[in-house]
């Protein structure tokens, strides 16, 4: 390791003790920008970087709600906003039992990153409980979101931080905390993005993550003068990302051979047709059930526990959660022939599954660039909520084509090796830091 990156990082760890995905999250864009910085001193000098890993505010606090039963149940709010130098805190809510603090600060952080690649004013946070919507009533669900936000609502606001949706956090959950805020604030505004249609929401926002990951994938392959046209993809999860990656992917030529769950995936070698898609949606937008009874009713394989990486394919996209893609599977991937890795979830692979697609010099497409569809369709979603109108479907997409091919042309741009080829790691995180370091150096130190 680079003795000044391993110098920063003792930093990072004797500040932030026990916060794995943060350290990961941090040590994969220090060792992009030590060197750059390096490079550029008025940002050594600023400490810019050691400002840019420090939260500008967490809130904690205790979510207490009333169950089916009568009984009280007490869960863990949180929202950490990092950083508001080029925009209002911006980014989702995350309700999965595995939450806690390091999680979350490590989404805040590559949220600073993706929203500035984006070009929109958006800052970064992230929030969310360890709170399970697994096996609750939607009125349970309901209650809790209220009581969620009852104490969220202190710290959020259209000018000043806007949550939207993330892991178990969809148009249901997004509804009851819109609906609570209206009443506690009596006003009507735009402080949630991934609203209904009906009440502010813009067109797209639903597919726009699985959209715009398919749309990254897209750029990489013309760089290779290639296309998605007849290439086989696994996906990974089956929720709101794996749902719209398929529907697109299909759509532009591509086979879906398999999507998953934290139980297990299935492998569907005629592929996932919009038929077989819209079924899925029923299956877990509707009545939440799980991907194994994919299997039954269509007679295909379903794999207990395991994930998809073993199953050959030319493009993967993994969808779900982050480490979900270890080195071993990495090699397994590339040595069976991928050579496409568009990331709709947030740091999915690994430090050594990257280790693995960069050695390899395979199209790899991280989160932050690859994944930035769905808050950049957000953004949006502000932009029409502040003029009081709405665009439609075809004026969404078209914007959404646009930034996901900008965010790849700056990949390029600060990636760029010296082969020719492309690492889109570095470029990202260059990228992405470079407008937000600038608007902190004029901003001063606060
Ligand atoms: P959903 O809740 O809609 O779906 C999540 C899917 O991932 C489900 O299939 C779920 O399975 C699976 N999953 C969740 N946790 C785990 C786990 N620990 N192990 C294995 N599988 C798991 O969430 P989204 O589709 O919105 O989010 C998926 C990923 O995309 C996340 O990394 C999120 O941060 C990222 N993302 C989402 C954006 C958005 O706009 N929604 C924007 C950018 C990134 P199960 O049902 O069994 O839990
Ligand atoms: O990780 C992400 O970018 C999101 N969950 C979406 C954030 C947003 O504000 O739309």
């Amino acid at each position: 390791m680079d003795p000044r990156v391993e110098k920063f990082m003792a930093g990072i760890m004797a500040r932030n003790p026990g916060e794995r995905e943060f350290h990961q999250a941090v040590h994969e864009v220090a060792e992009s920008l030590i060197p750059f910085i390096e490079e550029n001193p008025k940002y050594k000098h600023a400490k810019i970087l050691e400002r840019m890993a420090e939260p500008e505010r967490v809130v904690l606090f205790r979510v207490p709600w009333i169950d089916d039963k009568g009984e009280i149940q007490i869960n863990k709010g949180y929202r950490v906003e990092m950083n508001s130098a080029i925009g209002p805190y911006k980014g989702g809510i995350r309700f999965h039992p595995t939450v806690n603090l390091g999680i979350l600060k490590f989404l805040a952080f590559e949220q600073v990153f993706k929203n500035s690649l984006t070009t929109l004013p958006m800052g970064g946070g992230k929030g969310g409980s360890d709170f399970d919507p697994k096996g609750k009533t939607d009125n349970e669900v309901m209650k809790f979101c209220q009581s969620f936000m009852t104490e969220l609502s202190r710290h959020i606001g259209p000018e000043t931080d806007i949550p939207a949706g993330d892991i178990g956090v969809g148009g249901r959950e997004i509804g009851y905390m819109f609906g609570q805020y209206k009443r506690l604030r009596n006003e009507f505004t735009g402080v949630l993005t991934g609203k209904g249609r009906e009440w502010g929401g813009s067109l797209i926002r639903p597919e726009a993550t699985g959209y715009g990951c398919v749309y990254f994938a897209q750029a990489m392959l013309l760089t290779r003068g290639d296309s998605l046209a007849g290439k086989t993809v696994t996906v990974s999860g089956s929720g709101n990302v794996a749902q719209y990656a398929t529907e697109k992917a299909t759509e532009l030529g591509a086979r879906i051979l398999t999507l998953s769950d934290s139980a297990g995936y299935i492998y569907d070698p005629a592929g996932i047709d919009p038929e077989k898609l819209k079924w899925i949606m029923e299956l877990k937008n509707i009545k939440r059930g799980r991907i194994s009874e994919y299997a039954e009713k269509f007679g295909v394989e379903y794999y207990q526990g395991k994930r998809p990486w073993s199953v050959k394919c030319d493009i993967a996209l993994p969808c779900a959660t982050e480490n979900e893609i270890s080195k071993e599977e990495a090699e397994a991937l590339v040595n069976n022939g991928c050579f496409v890795v568009s990331e709709g979830a947030n740091m999915p692979s690994t430090a050594e599954a990257v280790e693995v697609f960069l050695r390899r010099k395979i199209l790899y497409g991280p989160g932050k660039a690859a994944n930035a569809g769905g808050v950049a369709v957000s953004g949006l979603e502000m932009t029409q909520n502040a003029m009081r109108m709405s665009w439609h479907r075809e004026e969404v997409d078209q914007k959404l084509q646009q930034i996901m091919k900008d965010i790849h042309e700056t990949c390029i741009r600060f990636g760029r090796n010296e082969d020719g080829s492309v690492n889109y790691v570095k470029g990202s995180n260059i990228g992405g830091f470079v407008k937000v370091a600038d608007a902190m150096l004029a901003q001063g130190a606060v």
